[in-house]
């Protein structure tokens, strides 16, 4: 190895999610409900524990593990109303993998916090997330002022794929997310009505507008979670763990390596590796550049002239790494 490239100040920033592990700590803060399906309907967070009615059921999914499965004619689960899911304050996130069978036909219940347990009537939830028959999602809740809701993204949804949904209410906007991005927003003021009421995953308060298809780690926060949280639910766990560590003085071996974060899961979200040129063996910095792929399965990174190894970060990453020598 070149001399030079060893005592070479090393200055990379690199995307990487320093912080995954603070990340899914503040992930389980005002999480109120939690819904994983391993095994059962039961609540992970709480005592909101779900009963799956006509034939729900638990099924493995190549994706995703255990997840629920609807198949559009009487199924659902039901959750009993609860103080922890009536929800009254200004404040709301609802979060949900789902996978349509199909879409462009009717409307599809994903989560309803009903306004009424036996009829489908105004202001028709407390707060729901569902998906129109346009294939596009929608967000939804009864504040005082009455019914706010955001629509988005006209025909994104595709049949037999998994997307992620959020709706995400802070007391000034009501959001709407599809694949952590977001894709519809409006100014929204009021504290969130509550009705004791049962809360359906995959059908309405009238036990009509059936989900037809899968869903997985449904999720309820009493507070609005941020963009960047919405981006690390949207794509599972961010790269994390650094070596050396960021901010690392003496370093002096030209190896970062870092654990891998989940499998890439949004296609669109463009590579965050950046590399400062400057502080980089020009040819080194170009190589490595051109050389890193959006894969998540290499989790280090080998800078030297040769170049031996290629690299790759998750796309959710957002922090930036210094590793510095001296
Ligand atoms: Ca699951």
């Amino acid at each position: 190895m070149d001399k030079r490239f060893a005592m070479l100040p090393l200055v990379l920033v690199l995307g990487l999610g320093l912080g995954a592990t603070a990340a899914l700590a503040d992930l389980s803060t005002g999480l109120v409900a939690h819904w994983q399906f391993e095994g059962n309907c039961n609540d992970s967070a709480g005592t909101n524990h779900g009963t799956p009615l006509g034939d729900a059921k638990i099924v493995t999914d190549p994706d995703r593990g255990q997840v629920l499965e609807l198949d559009g004619t009487g199924d659902y689960v039901e959750v009993p109303n609860s103080p922890s899911l009536n929800l009254t304050g200004d404040q709301l996130t609802m979060a949900v993998w789902v996978n349509f069978n199909a879409t462009g036909s009717t409307p599809q219940i994903v989560i309803a916090k009903v306004f009424n347990n036996t009829t489908h009537s105004s202001p028709y939830f407390s707060y729901g997330l569902h998906m129109l028959a346009n294939a596009q999602p929608r967000v939804w809740i009864s504040r005082t002022g009455g019914a706010a809701f955001q629509p988005g993204a006209t025909n994104s949804i595709r049949a037999g794929r998994w997307h992620h949904l959020a709706g995400v209410y802070n007391g000034a906007t009501l959001r709407l997310f599809l694949d952590g991005k977001q894709v519809a927003s409006g100014n929204v003021t009021g504290n969130l009505i509550g009705y004791d009421t049962v809360l359906r995953l995959g059908i309405n308060g009238g036990l009509t507008e059936p989900m037809a298809g899968k869903m997985d780690d449904v999720r309820i926060y009493n507070r609005a979670l941020t963009d960047q949280e919405i981006v690390s639910l949207a794509t599972g766990p961010l790269a994390g763990n650094p070596v050396p560590a960021n901010g690392a003085t003496g370093v002096s071996t030209p190896l970062l390596q870092w654990s891998a974060g989940a499998r890439d899961q949004m296609k669109t979200t463009s590579m965050s590796l950046r590399a400062q040129r400057s502080n980089l063996l020009p040819d080194v910095g170009l190589r490595l550049l051109r050389r890193c792929a959006p894969r998540n399965d290499i989790s280090k990174l080998i800078l030297s002239e040769a170049l031996t190894d290629a690299c790759a970060l998750p796309a959710a990453a957002t922090r930036c790494y210094h590793p510095r020598t001296g």
